[in-house]
């Protein structure tokens, strides 16, 4: 294997960063000190099933080069959820069992990306070559994300067994893992490679895709269990959280679907490959929309060919007016920041045990994001 990718490369020594008087700073290193943890008790578990050193010594770094190293936002929205809606410092025994839920809700987006660079052939991913595309990893990628997911279960099983909301967490996490393929279904068979019919694209046929692949498992899931934590167990307080992340979350894919086309790499630690793989991001749809019938020739020709010039033509038609997709991308912005707020105001916290602050602080993770 390439030394570059030795396993104890990826190892992270942030102890110095947990006493940083950057809050922010200390606040992550502290969540990512439990990932050592948890990554050293999956390991000794497959030492212990007899494996072989260097089957071990893979899974280490498949750990490391996928589940951390992102903007943890769903991760460590378990830790302030469950903090927020205790309404005070978790004790050590509460964050690690906190921290240990957000790394698995880490761990099931490293099993998601895995997959999803593969299936979108996509290059980067946070800034390092997508882990199908190192050395001497291809397809081995496929088995290397079942066995992120299976990690879930593994530290659920060993952190959690007792407790009585153990078969919630289970249900939760497969509940959520099944809606994802769903949208990543809808997704790639919308995106055909081979015929390109840009007729088949909507806006609600975005709006399903998003919601699917990428709300209820980044935005739902993280709140979810930290409600299942604190001990709420009303189905309503749990519709509506429901009824404000959805929301959330198909405004961060939309953000993630502008950044594709308009992010920089270096910010977005990938490029983009929407347009290349002929997907039905906001971009296009939002393109069609206001398309003259000039700019919907260049679209029917160049969007989803496989060649950077017609990805170029079709960047160009998506700045042009009238369909500037930047202004009306900052338009929605501004509309999706508004209408989430206003849900958050009418959220009713005596009755469900909820806090306005749960979605506030989530909100503020993502508004106007350019990573
Ligand atoms: C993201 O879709 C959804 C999942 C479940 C990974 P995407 O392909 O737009 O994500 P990215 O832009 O990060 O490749
Ligand atoms: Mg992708
Ligand atoms: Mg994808
Ligand atoms: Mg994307």
């Amino acid at each position: 294997l390439n030394p570059e990718i030795d396993g104890h490369t990826y190892k992270r020594q942030k102890t110095d960063d947990i006493n940083s008087s950057d809050p922010k700073l200390a606040r992550r290193a502290k969540f990512e000190a439990v990932f050592d943890v948890i990554a050293e008790e999956l390991l000794s578990y497959v030492k212990g099933e007899g494996m072989p050193k260097d089957a071990v010594d893979w899974y280490e770094k498949v750990l490391y080069h996928n589940t951390p190293g992102g903007k943890l936002n769903r991760g460590m929205s378990v830790v302030d959820t469950v903090e927020i809606l205790k309404g005070r410092q978790l004790e050590d025994e509460e964050y690690k069992k906190a921290a240990i839920l957000g790394w698995c809700v880490e761990l099931l987006q490293a099993y998601f990306l895995v997959a999803d660079d593969i299936m979108d052939q996509s290059v980067t991913r946070r800034g390092q070559p997508c882990w199908y595309k190192m050395p001497n990893v291809g397809n081995i990628a496929i088995n290397d994300a079942f066995m992120l997911e299976a990690a879930i279960y593994h530290l659920l099983k060993k952190h959690f067994r007792s407790e009585k909301y153990y078969v919630d967490l289970i249900e939760l996490f497969l509940e959520t893992t099944f809606q994802t393929e769903l949208g990543q279904l809808v997704d790639l068979i919308t995106a055909p490679e081979d015929h390109v019919d840009l007729n088949k694209f909507s806006l609600e046929k975005h709006h399903l895709i998003v919601v699917y692949k990428t709300a209820f498992y980044s935005f739902y899931l993280p709140v979810a269990l930290a409600m299942h934590m604190t001990g709420i167990d009303a189905k309503s307080a749990y519709d509506l959280a429901l009824s404000i992340l959805i929301p959330l979350g198909e405004y961060f894919q939309v953000q993630d679907d502008y950044l594709d086309c308009y992010g920089k790499p270096e910010h977005i630690g990938k490029i983009g490959t929407d347009i290349l793989d002929n997907k039905c991001s906001w971009n296009v749809n939002t393109a069609l929309k206001f398309a003259t019938p000039e700019q919907r020739q260049i679209l029917d020709e160049n969007y989803g060919q496989k060649n950077s010039e017609s990805e170029a033509k079709v960047k160009a038609i998506f700045s042009q007016e009238p369909i500037s997709i930047p202004t009306r991308f900052e338009a929605y912005e501004k509309e999706w920041y508004e209408k989430i707020n206003g849900l958050i105001e009418q959220v009713d916290e005596a009755g469900t045990g909820l806090k306005k602050e749960v979605f506030r602080s989530f909100l503020a993770k993502v508004y106007k994001r350019s990573k």
